[in-house]
């Protein structure tokens, strides 16, 4: 059960007429906490359409309990929501809940005491994977008089939490408020390398956690690279017991990546693999004879190697078994094939009968190509999709029409949005998103102004633009500093593919991200700060 489940949230206010004429009556209890503040408090990214009332219920955590609903098709044996539940009531209230103490306490009018989640997809779903068709689109109302009837998806568990506020007595505050929210792109997505540095399982665990706190629902691996090969093939483990930086210590073994799939799917975040070729495969070569191009000093082999090998037939029986290990490893419907930054400087043969009849003599781009081609051959009989850089596009290559091409050249990059739309393809922006590329000052709000369906192009077109990516590469990031690095300044391109397209306003976006960043500083993630300020509770 992912993010295509809708709940249905009912809250039961005990007492809440009172309560409600109290807080019509008591001006105290619905003043603004902060003259600063949004009116939109601290929700990001900002649902679709809010409305805030000024009358506001208690939460305490002795009596307040997140429940299934009667009417629900999910019950106990769900994980994936008991699980949620369990996470969001700890985010709403600390891991410390009081036992014992609750039982004699009565609840007070305009309490909040019960949440109650509704889930009307069928039971099984709680076992399925995301998928790119989850509908996350969520009703919710959460209203006064009557009963109140939500329904939500998983994001809407997120935000729920995010209504919380304390009052001036530390007491958990929630108001009245009615929202309708869905995402305006289906594919939000996070990449992150574990090739230029290993990145230990905390670290990704951490930010799948940050990334569901954000609506991010695609984790991008890009696994392996030229730098080290630390995902442990079951095929062919020498891969890594070579081409990892080390065999044991730095490698993803078939129980990590277990792991780090099913810890995405309870946060309805979908694990799509990068595997690279045929460049930036350096690391390949060290466990995969003849796998490699061999580069030539005159008419000798010089002992570099280039991109993986077209010419060999053994290039693609590897490719075959390789590929048909990942369909099983990886649930995902879609694989990302890479094809970027292919590097022709690598002088081949100059009289090997082999090119000559494959007709291709030294056109390195065309070779290319036919590499490509027979790749996405092969992975298509693995019955996934596959998702590519936007240079195999750029060079002509056949692709299935449901091959999503990843634009990333060009900040702007409006053109090649264009021309991969016009040729019917869906795509994906990472361009203006390169979190690496860091600079002094406010760079989210950069990130923030991009606007995807920026381009020329007819309405059929801008529909295939199904999102964008985030990019953090591992170049100058670690375990030390990539999850400061990454957030909040990801969180501004989460806002820009999950709301409405006119939530624009940059001092508004301020306001609430600032809170943001302190509520992710609350639950333990060490986010960087947007400018000079104070969080109520400090990194610790
Ligand atoms: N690694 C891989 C990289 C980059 C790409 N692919 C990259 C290129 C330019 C910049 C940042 C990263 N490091 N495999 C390009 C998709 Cl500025």
């Amino acid at each position: 059960m992912s993010t295509t489940l809708k709940f249905t949230v009912l809250l039961l206010a005990l007492g809440f007429c009172r309560g409600l004429l109290d807080n019509y009556i008591d001006e105290e209890e619905t003043e603004a906490p902060d003259a600063q503040a949004s009116k939109f408090g601290s929700l990001w990214p900002l649902p679709q359409k809010v409305q805030i009332s000024e009358v506001s219920f208690k939460l305490t955590s002795s009596s307040f309990k997140i429940v299934d609903a009667k009417e629900s098709s999910a019950g106990p044996s769900c994980s994936l929501l008991q699980d949620a539940y369990r996470r969001y009531y700890e985010y709403m209230f600390g891991s410390t809940k009081k036992l014992g103490l609750s039982k004699s306490r009565r609840t007070g009018p305009s309490e909040l005491t019960e949440l109650q989640v509704w889930i009307t997809s069928p039971d099984s779903e709680c076992d399925d994977y995301p998928s790119v068709t989850s509908d996350e689109s969520c009703e919710s109302l959460l209203f006064l008089i009557l009963i109140r009837l939500i329904q939500i998806s998983m994001s809407g568990l997120e935000t729920f939490s995010q209504l919380l506020y304390e009052d001036e007595y530390g007491a958990k505050s929630v108001n009245a408020t009615t929202i309708s929210d869905f995402p305006r792109f289906a594919h939000r997505g996070i990449l992150l390398d574990s090739s230029r540095h290993f990145l230990p399982i905390k670290v990704i665990l951490a930010n799948l956690e940050t990334m569901a706190m954000n609506k991010f629902n695609v984790f991008h691996w890009h696994i392996v690279d030229d730098q080290s090969f630390p995902y442990l093939s079951r095929t062919f483990p020498q891969l890594s017991q070579q081409g990892a930086y080390h065999p044991y210590t730095h490698v993803y073994t078939p129980a990590d990546v277990k792991m780090v799939i099913e810890f995405a799917r309870l946060r309805g975040i979908r694990v799509i693999p990068e595997f690279d070729t045929p460049g930036h495969t350096q690391s390949w070569g060290k466990g995969q004879k003849d796998l490699l191009t061999p580069c030539y000093s005159g008419s000798k082999p010089s002992g570099t190697f280039g991109p993986i090998n077209p010419i060999l037939n053994t290039t693609y029986d590897f490719m075959n078994q390789f590929f048909k290990e990942i369909s099983t490893v990886f649930p995902d419907a879609y694989v990302h094939l890479g094809g970027d930054e292919v590097d022709f400087t690598c002088p081949i043969q100059t009289f090997s009968s082999s090119w000559n009849s494959t007709g291709f003599k030294q056109d390195y781009s065309k070779l290319e190509s036919f590499y490509i081609q027979r790749l996405l051959d092969i992975v298509t009989t693995t019955n996934k999709g596959y998702m590519i850089w936007q240079e195999v596009f750029d060079n002509g290559v056949k692709l299935k029409p449901d091959t999503v091409v990843h634009v990333w050249i060009g900040g702007g990059s409006n053109e090649e949005m264009e021309k991969v739309t016009a040729a019917g393809y869906t795509t994906i922006l990472s361009a203006p998103w390169y979190l690496d590329l860091i600079s002094y000052a406010q760079d989210w709000q950069k990130y923030y102004k991009v606007e995807p369906l920026n381009f020329n192009g007819t309405e059929e077109q801008k529909k295939l633009v199904i999102g964008g990516e985030a990019c953090l590469w591992g170049e100058y990031v670690d375990a030390t500093n990539l999850t400061p690095r990454l957030w909040p300044r990801a969180s501004a391109v989460a806002e820009r593919l999950w709301s409405a397209k006119d939530v624009t306003d940059i001092n508004d976006a301020f306001n609430r991200l600032s809170m943001h960043r302190c509520r992710m500083v609350e639950r333990g993630i060490p986010a960087e700060p947007l400018f000079s300020s104070y969080c109520p509770r400090e990194y610790k």
